[in-house]
């Protein structure tokens, strides 16, 4: 049986559905994904650009590289593949969380209402000094931006690794994966932790003997959980992802 069609099977028979995705949901919409800079990032270390060590030795090198990126955000907008998520929403409505790993504010653009952005957001910045938190548009935020209260430096509110995800979104990710009964893996390599772990919870979840979540996994390739997953649909997840809703809309349940 075709993979699509099974997973529309899944998901016609599931009670809750969450949703965890990674930049590869955005690819097709021309964000360069992470992993395939093979490390680099943009021409940047991840160690001098994404972490607070970086940010703390050269703060100017961080705010070029995220000035860099909130202005190529100008130029994308969601893909199919985020409107199918919007579509899969408005089917289960409460009964649905969309988890998602990236920044870029993309799955907000196509119509998404309950995003859990486990790694901030480029939208965002936060001060460093009194924590308050601004949203701006893509507007260059200048080469050190400073608190409009405080005069302290800005930071983006993204997570940077060896920092902590927000309490109440790793909470709200985490009750998701432990209610859902299946549970997407969509456009993400799943090697960052702890967002990859959402789908052992998924799997391990309710008490002993209640059989956990089918996991299924969206992506170009294999990637290190595709043993631990159910399904695997393998194709541009801006293609695959229409197909999904175009096979759930056949024979509605
Ligand atoms: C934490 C914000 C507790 C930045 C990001 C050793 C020492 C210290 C820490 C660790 C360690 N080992 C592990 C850790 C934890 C670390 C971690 O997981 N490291 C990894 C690299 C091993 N995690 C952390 O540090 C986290 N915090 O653990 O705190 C703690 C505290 C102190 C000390 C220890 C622990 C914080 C992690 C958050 C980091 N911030 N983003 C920014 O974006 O500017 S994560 C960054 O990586 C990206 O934002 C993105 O979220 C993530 C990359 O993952 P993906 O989204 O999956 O993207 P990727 O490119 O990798 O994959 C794309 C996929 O899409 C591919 O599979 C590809 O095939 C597919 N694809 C491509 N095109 C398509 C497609 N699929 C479908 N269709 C297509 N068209
Ligand atoms: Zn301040």
């Amino acid at each position: 049986m075709d993979a699509i069609f099974e997973a529309a099977e899944h998901i016609r028979q599931a009670r809750y559905v969450t949703v965890l995705t990674g930049a590869g949901v955005s690819a097709e919409s021309g964000v360069p994904t992470f992993r395939a800079s093979d490390g680099l990032w943009e021409g940047h270390h991840i160690e001098d650009v994404a972490t607070p060590e970086g940010f703390r030795r050269n703060p100017h090198l961080v705010w070029e590289f995220y000035n860099e990126r909130r202005n190529k955000l100008k130029q994308v907008r969601p893909n199919p593949g985020h409107y199918a998520l919007v579509e899969l929403e408005k089917r289960f409505a409460e009964r649905f969380t969309l988890v998602t790993q990236n920044v870029d504010g993309l799955h907000q653009q196509a119509g998404s209402n309950t995003v859990a952005e486990l790694h901030g957001s480029l939208y965002r910045t936060r001060c460093t000094g009194c924590k308050d938190l601004r949203i701006h548009d893509l507007e260059p935020l200048g080469e050190l931006p400073k608190c409009q209260k405080c005069d302290r430096l800005l930071r983006p509110d993204i997570v940077w690794f060896r920092e902590e995800l927000p309490k109440e979104v790793w909470q709200r990710a985490y009750l998701a994966a432990q209610a859902c009964d299946v549970f997407l893996l969509i456009g993400t390599s799943a090697v960052v932790y702890p967002a990859a772990g959402l789908a052992q919870i998924a799997r391990n979840r309710g008490p002993a003997g209640d059989e956990g979540a089918t996991i299924i996994e969206f992506n170009l390739e294999e990637t290190a959980v595709s043993n631990s997953v159910d399904l695997g649909v393998y194709g541009p997840s801006g293609v695959t992802l229409p197909k999904l809703i175009e096979q759930l809309s056949m024979n509605p349940s």
